[in-house]
């Protein structure tokens, strides 16, 4: 193996974490061996694994509640879609402002999080945040391609989903970027629940083999 291999920041790459979980509605639909199965297959290594009942706090914490930037921005995914379908927001949700609707869709988020069980992974690999990302599929499940986790498991609406004053169900959440997955993985485990193990992938799929 080249000296090189051990520079930290090729070591970086090689383990890079992100923050995977399965949403009350994915597990209940029996979907965490099939999204597990999409994610070991990729070569991706699950370094810590649980299920829990989140509780309101976790969830509080998880999510960047006090970020307006973040809350807007539920408000808008959904406007968008009320556009494109030329229905009135505010004929419906008495609002057509990003702010409000946004704080309505993270408090719905709040209670559909605490619904049922959640099974919380700490996924690790070569590019992890990104490789999972892609395989999750867009926020919208309408608008998640075939082929992607959200696209090929869910057909939710946030048009829907807001008149019915809760959030969207698509399956499974995970990390956008290094700083929200480092900091969600502080909030789901302790240092001591992730294992170091080594899988096939190592050796065959990203090691020398020839
Ligand atoms: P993502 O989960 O793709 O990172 P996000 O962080 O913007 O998306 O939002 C968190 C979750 O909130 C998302 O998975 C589903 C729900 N959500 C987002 N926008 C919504 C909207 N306009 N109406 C209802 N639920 C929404
Ligand atoms: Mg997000």
């Amino acid at each position: 193996m080249s000296d090189k291999m051990n520079h930290p920041a090729i070591q970086a790459i090689r383990h890079e974490q992100t923050y995977v979980m399965m949403k009350p509605d994915g597990v209940k639909r029996g979907l965490t061996g099939e999204v597990m199965s999409r994610i070991s297959k990729a070569g991706l290594k699950v370094v810590a694994l649980k299920m829990v009942k989140a509780t309101e706090d976790q969830i509080r914490a998880h999510y960047p509640m006090q970020d307006q930037e973040w809350v807007d921005g539920l408000g808008e995914k959904g406007l968008g879609t009320f556009e494109k379908l030329q229905l009135d927001a505010k004929e419906f949700l008495g609002t057509d402002n990003k702010s409000e609707i946004g704080r309505s869709v993270a408090e719905g988020l709040v209670d559909y999080m605490q619904s049922g069980p959640v099974v919380c992974m700490i996924v690790e690999g070569i590019g992890a945040i990104e490789a999972v990302r892609k395989m999750v599929g867009h926020t919208l499940p309408f608008k998640a391609e075939p082929g992607t986790i959200r696209g090929d498991f869910s057909v939710d609406s946030p048009v829907v989903a807001n008149v019915e004053g809760r959030a969207i169900q698509n399956v499974v959440h995970a990390s956008v970027v290094a700083d929200e997955a480092a900091h969600e993985i502080s909030i789901w485990f302790n240092e001591d629940e992730v294992i170091n193990y080594k899988i096939a992938g190592e050796d065959i799929m990203y090691g020398k083999i020839y």
